[in-house]
């Protein structure tokens, strides 16, 4: 077959003394930490649409990544190139886990029956480039943004006749996430939100997301797909405000519809800065109401307002991150997904193994780092002492639940003085450089 990379070999660990840029220098995928190797820890994904479709444009400039396979016209013919291309970029990484659109991987055709064969043939191939490689989907989507069609949204739009198109579009993506073994399935909802209160029925929007995704759970049970349904919270771009805004908002979102024990979150570096909180606090929210599923492993720029999509090189961030999937018991059905792109101009096509490299370093190292940490119990012991007020007598019956107001404004009157103690951030800081620094 023909390579797209000939260029590129098997990139090989070599350690933190190499100076090979294409090289490991953290990743060394056997090596096993708690009896389980690195790779199946973090489970990294590649995500197609970035990294096999995406051209470098920007709202002032046209394409200009240099993508081997871009040089066909035949859609069809681009298409099964890509996927080609996809497996070649996995195994030369030793990626084995991918994610995909509907549309990322084949072309829309005349009418929706046309398209679902388009998507059919190329599943098709797909299918047997996993079985010969052994590469997995780590979940699969549908694009309910990019078509005109979904001006005003897809399951929150004015329109009843999108609303039964993005049905048909999603129902026809779980098909083919079944088919292929996907682990998870993800709602991303790039337009389910608003512009403008002024034209918009939010009551029936946020009814009508509810019942899209009722009507997801029920189809799923009733073809057998087992997989784990995502939601993947992002408050705004492209719309102004979207219902799926934070984690918090997902979850109370999912409560209120009664949906919550049918998903779990995929949780976005880059979307949490958008919506104003860190990277670990969107996973630390997720684990503490057991909705931890899934990561977009990106990161963003604190200087833009946008979905930059950066690959991870924060070693802060991914080792936080890294500490409240550790502190969750690991991933389940979810992994590590590079929702990122080399910048616009990091167009040559090395640049996709160079950005690869660098993120799964960061998030490798951020993993022992993170293990570290959680195994020194130093936050742990800190924070237990911290709340040990609650261990015992008027904290322990609060929680207990045997006081109210009245008992504590008994027991209030007859405290002569509060005590407090330092939170020492600054300490626990230098704690976690000590870690990361070591
Ligand atoms: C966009 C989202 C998108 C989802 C999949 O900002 O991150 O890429 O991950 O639809
Ligand atoms: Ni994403
Ligand atoms: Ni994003």
């Amino acid at each position: 077959m023909k390579e797209f990379f000939p260029e590129i070999g098997k990139i090989e660990f070599e350690g933190k003394n190499s100076k090979n840029p294409l090289a490991f220098k953290f990743y060394d995928a056997e090596k096993k930490i708690d009896s389980i190797k690195l790779k199946d820890h973090l489970r990294f994904s590649l995500a197609f649409w970035h990294t096999m479709t995406g051209t470098g444009v920007d709202p002032f400039g046209m394409a200009t990544m240099l993508r081997p396979w871009d040089n066909m016209d035949d859609p069809m013919k681009k298409a099964m190139a890509r996927v080609d291309a996809a497996f070649e970029i996995m195994t030369k990484l030793g990626l084995e886990y991918f994610c995909f659109h509907d549309r990322d991987v084949a072309p829309e055709g005349k009418n929706l029956a046309e398209t679902n064969r388009n998507l059919d043939e190329v599943v098709g191939y797909i299918h047997r480039k996993m079985d010969e490689t052994g590469i997995k989907l780590l979940w699969g989507t549908a694009n309910l943004f990019s078509n005109p069609r979904y001006m005003h949204g897809a399951a929150t739009s004015c329109n009843a006749n999108v609303f039964a198109y993005a049905a048909a579009q999603v129902k026809k993506a779980i098909e083919v996430t079944l088919e292929l073994g996907g682990e998870n399935y993800v709602f991303w909802g790039g337009r389910e939100g608003y512009e403008t209160l002024l034209n918009t029925d939010m009551k029936l929007e946020l009814d009508n997301l509810a019942r899209f995704l009722k009507m997801a759970v029920e189809y799923a049970d009733k073809i057998g797909f087992e997989g784990q349904f995502l939601i993947e919270p992002k408050p705004k771009e492209p719309t102004k405000h979207q219902y799926d805004f934070d984690v918090s908002s997902v979850i109370a979102f999912l409560k209120q519809y009664d949906l919550d024990r049918y998903f779990k979150i995929n949780i976005e570096s880059n979307h949490a800065t958008l919506a104003g909180h860190t990277f670990q606090h969107e996973l630390r929210l997720a684990r503490i109401n057991g909705m931890l599923g899934s990561i977009d492993a990106n990161q963003g720029d604190l200087l833009l307002g946008w979905d930059t999509d950066q690959y991870p090189t924060d070693i802060y961030n991914a080792t936080l991150a890294m500490y409240e999937v550790i502190k969750d018991g690991g991933f389940k059905s979810g992994g590590l997904n590079f929702d990122a792109k080399p910048r616009r101009s990091s167009f040559e096509p090395r640049d996709i193994f160079l950005s690869f490299i660098a993120g799964m370093d960061t998030f490798a190292k951020g993993f022992e780092i993170a293990k570290e940490l959680a195994d020194g119990g130093e936050l742990d012991d800190f924070i237990e002492e911290r709340y040990s007020g609650f261990t015992k007598g008027i904290g322990k019956k609060i929680i207990d639940g045997e006081v109210g107001f009245e008992e504590l404004e008994r027991y209030a009157m007859k405290i002569d003085r509060i005590v407090n103690h330092s939170g020492s951030q600054e300490l626990l800081e230098a704690i976690l450089n000590r870690y990361i620094l070591a």
